[in-house]
């Protein structure tokens, strides 16, 4: 049956990396294949992300992100959820709080996803000033969604590999809901060699859930955006917050086990695209 209501629509604000699977090339795609209209607000224009890949070239299009704002404005757009990731200048923190406070509604979801480091260290780009900076935009956000090395730095902390005791993990996700948001997704949380996925944590209810799946030996490129993309899928299509992680790491989990069979470069992205039909019955879109 067709389904005629009007569609949930959410603003991505992310860079564009033309190669290697990652932040809009994955949230457009898996926002669009679960039924949501998705703009781009990019952040910048990369040939490849910036992860393990030489020689890729950057265009920082913070210039133009204002004018698309008033322009978006004057057209009266509204938007159901608003999802920030990379940013590709310290400027854009500013200007996507404007962003925030120009489309912020009674009932809209702002979600941020820090981005900016991951295994104990800074992505290369990024300062630790911008780190302080990223504190603030997450003040702001009704879920954010930081891996443990962009919370420790979020809150100031010193990182220490996993595997993690379970006392620590709540107290990092009490602590990160203290910033301000209602909702913690931190991702990259293992207590063991054999598993890994997600803890979640709800500051309304007090509930906290974890969300683990077989663990995958490597490091693959741009599962942070595949996770949250399908993450906010799960969110915009009525799922509460530990549905949506649940089916976020299954996507997710289910996109490294694809490529790793495979074998394909880990640097290049994982295999998202296979995964469709299995996420939208987890959706319940068929
Ligand atoms: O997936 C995070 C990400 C997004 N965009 C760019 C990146 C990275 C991580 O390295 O380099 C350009």
């Amino acid at each position: 049956m067709e389904n005629k209501q009007t569609l949930k629509r959410v603003a991505a604000i992310h860079d564009l990396s033309g190669f290697g699977k990652c932040s809009l090339t994955v949230a457009l795609p898996i926002l669009s294949a679960a039924g949501i209209e998705a703009s781009a607000l990019p952040t910048a224009i990369l040939s490849t992300h910036t992860g393990g890949i030489d020689g890729y070239t950057y265009l920082d299009t913070t210039s133009e992100m204002r004018p698309f704002t008033r322009h978006w404005q004057s057209l009266g757009l509204h938007f159901d959820a608003i999802y920030s990731g990379f940013l590709g200048s310290f400027e854009q923190l500013d200007i996507v709080g404007e962003f925030f406070d120009a489309f912020r509604r009674e009932d809209n979801l702002i979600l941020v996803d820090p981005v900016m480091a991951d295994n104990g260290e800074l992505y290369k780009i990024f300062t630790p000033a911008f780190a302080a900076g990223m504190r603030s935009l997450c003040e702001r956000a009704g879920i954010i969604v930081p891996n443990i090395t962009e919370a420790t730095l979020l809150l100031g902390e010193s990182y220490h590999p996993g595997p993690y005791e379970k006392p620590y993990i709540q107290g990092l996700l009490h602590r990160l809901s203290l910033l301000g948001p209602r909702q913690i997704v931190l991702t990259g949380v293992y207590f063991d060699d054999a598993q890994l996925g997600v803890a979640t944590f709800d500051s309304q209810s007090g509930e906290t859930a974890y969300n683990l799946a077989a663990r995958i030996p490597g490091y693959y490129h741009g599962t942070g955006d595949v996770y949250a993309s399908a993450l906010l899928a799960g969110l915009m299509n009525g799922f509460s917050l530990h549905e949506s992680a649940g089916i976020a790491v299954r996507y997710t989990a289910g996109s490294i086990q694809r490529t790793y069979e495979a074998g394909s470069d880990i640097r290049f992205g994982v295999n998202f695209e296979q995964g469709f039909p299995a996420l939208l019955h987890d959706l319940h879109l068929v």
